[in-house]
């Protein structure tokens, strides 16, 4: 007779994701909703394929980056400086695959006019999450296409926008924003690279403190024009500039480091020197932080869309599990308390998704040329408040997805912590959040950001008819007119500053309950959907609070 086995031999089952598009019946809903019916017909199958190729090979190629960190080679083997960087094939093949699918061109190809930028966010939500943040390159990618559209000479359209926009890997060409210095980081004026003539291009000087996705064609990136007198810099300028010469060897740059960071392991980060870098000057001389301000406005958004691609990756990968997870008797889903924790991962993903998707319908207005004037200061303005708002959103779920998986959640080897890691930088990556209320404060005082919020959400409520939502639409008119009053009773600027984070979250939480209620007028609401709108007001939507000038004695 042999012996009872001492142990069991209980295995816990992967969760395995199925189709990250047919599975999201919230985003297919949306589209409906906000995507011309025969346009959406077109685009079904790729979403589709796409959907299901997020869920599958896409995950193990972001695994094996992550694992497979990259990897700088300062000096070949004779001695000579080659500042090589070796990154893994897994991040080749989330490159590959993003230039094929289109996740740049499709915003300038324009094939679905002004919708052509949701076709293009909603594919970029779908991929981020399975991409170890290849949406970093692709984001300064498609700034770096815009900000030639908009100010770029025929060399840059020639040389440069042809390859960001392209399908083809092998003309596809990425770009890098180099803003980051040691002596500023927020305070980009603070830079210390200098520009010299040479004929009609300029010798670039000075060092690079954070240069993401160092493996780019092709940067952006700002240094003054004179040398500093007596303490004083003249303004900074845009230059644009190749990263390496035709024969592969670098335009004057060192790259001293790769940095070692908490999280976006795959992502090469690098410290850099410009010993001589032959540059271009991009828009007028002088005006270098509001003409790169084109880039980083946009990849404020691909932030923005980030978050809530994790966002909905926590529900869906945290919902997978407690169908196959059992505990206490039955699967984890059946459990009332865990039913809750995933409720809430439900909205949280559905609510920052309603955002972020808006943002990017104004921005597809804004560059077909059919937004108004005051659509214009509406997405200057939520800009800002949504890149901040689903940045922290994400943090904090990405740490209640760890939770949701116990023990395993928290083993580096399960894969499941890198989410954590990687959303802690949305919060940093192109404004922290007390740079960004700043930045809102800009939009509302010098580009009609209020103005603008007070027209949409007056025009949205105004078309709220049904019954079934007056007492909802109510909330939230009196919500705004809290707001509208706050701010109307501040006493000075500084009052406003200290205010304007507390004023930027309000805001967010507050455009997502007009959108709530715009998403329900149309269709009528159904029951799941109102639920969501219900909690939002009641719990969500008071999360925050308008309060910050009172702890500094201001108000
Ligand atoms: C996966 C998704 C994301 C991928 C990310 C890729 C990796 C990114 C790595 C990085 O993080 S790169 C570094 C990012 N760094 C920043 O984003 C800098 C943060 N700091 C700011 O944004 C400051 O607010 C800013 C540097 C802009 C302040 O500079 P200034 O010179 O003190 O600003 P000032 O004087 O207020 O504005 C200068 C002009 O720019 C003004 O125009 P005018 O001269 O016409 O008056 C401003 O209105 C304009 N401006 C500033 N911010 C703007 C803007 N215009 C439009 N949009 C904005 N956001």
């Amino acid at each position: 007779m042999s012996n009872p086995t001492p142990y069991s031999d209980f295995i816990q089952q992967m969760p395995k994701l199925n189709n990250e598009f047919t599975d999201d019946s919230f985003l297919q809903d949306y589209l409906n909703i906000y995507f011309p019916a025969d346009a959406l017909k077109a685009i079904m199958p790729d979403l589709t394929q796409f959907g299901k190729r997020v869920a599958n090979e896409f995950i193990d190629w972001a695994r094996d980056a992550e694992v497979n960190k990259p990897q700088l080679i300062q000096f070949d083997a004779w001695g000579k400086r080659v500042d090589e960087i070796k990154v893994s094939q897994g991040w080749l093949n989330l490159e590959r695959v993003a230039c094929e699918d289109g996740l740049v061109a499709i915003g300038y190809e324009r094939l679905y006019g002004e919708h052509s930028r949701l076709y293009q966010f909603v594919k970029l939500y779908l991929y981020t999450a399975s991409s170890a943040i290849y949406t970093c390159p692709l984001a300064m990618t498609d700034g770096a296409a815009r900000l030639i559209e908009v100010y770029g000479n025929d060399f840059l359209k020639e040389h440069a926008y042809k390859g960001l926009t392209s399908r083809n890997p092998a003309t596809f060409k990425t770009s890098g924003q180099w803003m980051t210095e040691r002596t500023g980081g927020s305070d980009v004026s603070r830079s210390m690279t200098f520009a010299m003539p040479d004929g009609d291009d300029y010798i670039l000087k000075g060092h690079k403190w954070f240069a993401s996705a160092i493996t780019a064609n092709m940067a952006f990136t700002l240094a003054s024009t004179e040398q500093p007198e007596k303490g004083k810099r003249a303004p900074l300028s845009l230059f644009y500039l190749p990263i390496r010469h035709k024969d592969g060897t670098l335009n004057g740059i060192e790259v001293e480091v790769l940095k070692d960071k908490l999280g976006t392991r795959a992502l090469p980060t690098a410290q850099l020197m410009l010993t001589g870098v032959q540059a271009k000057l991009v828009g007028e001389k002088g005006r270098g932080v509001k003409t790169i301000a084109t880039l980083f406005n946009i990849t404020r958004i691909y932030n923005t869309v980030s978050a809530v691609s994790y966002l909905r990756r926590a529900y869906s990968l945290s919902k997978a599990y407690s169908s196959q997870r059992e505990a206490f008797g039955k699967k984890i889903e059946n459990h009332l308390l865990h039913q809750k924790s995933l409720r809430e991962l439900e909205i949280a993903y559905q609510s920052n998704t309603m955002l972020a998707l808006f943002l990017s319908r104004l921005l597809g207005r804004e560059e077909c040329n059919t937004a108004s004037v005051s659509e214009k200061s509406l997405l200057r303005l939520l800009t800002p408040v949504a890149k901040l708002y689903t940045a922290k959103q994400a943090i904090k779920y990405a740490s209640e997805h760890i939770e949701m998986f116990g023990g395993i959640g928290y083993l580096e080897d399960s894969g499941i912590p890198a989410m954590l890691r990687d959303v802690q930088t949305l919060s940093i990556w192109e404004g922290t959040t007390n740079v960004l209320s700043l930045d809102m404060l800009r939009a509302a005082e010098k580009e009609s950001g209020l103005e603008a919020f007070k027209e949409f959400s007056d025009k949205l409520l105004a078309e709220i008819t049904s019954p079934e939502l007056v007492k909802q639409k109510e909330a939230v008119q009196q919500r705004i007119n809290i707001l509208f009053d706050f701010i109307e009773n501040l006493k000075n600027h500084d009052a406003m500053i200290a205010a304007s984070r507390d004023i930027a979250f309000y805001i967010a939480e507050t455009a997502i309950a007009i959108l709530w209620l715009d998403f329900l007028k149309t269709n009528g609401p159904k029951a799941n959907y109102l639920n969501t709108l219900d909690y939002w007001i009641q719990y969500k939507m008071n999360e925050s609070s308008l309060h910050a000038s009172e702890i500094l004695n201001l108000a």
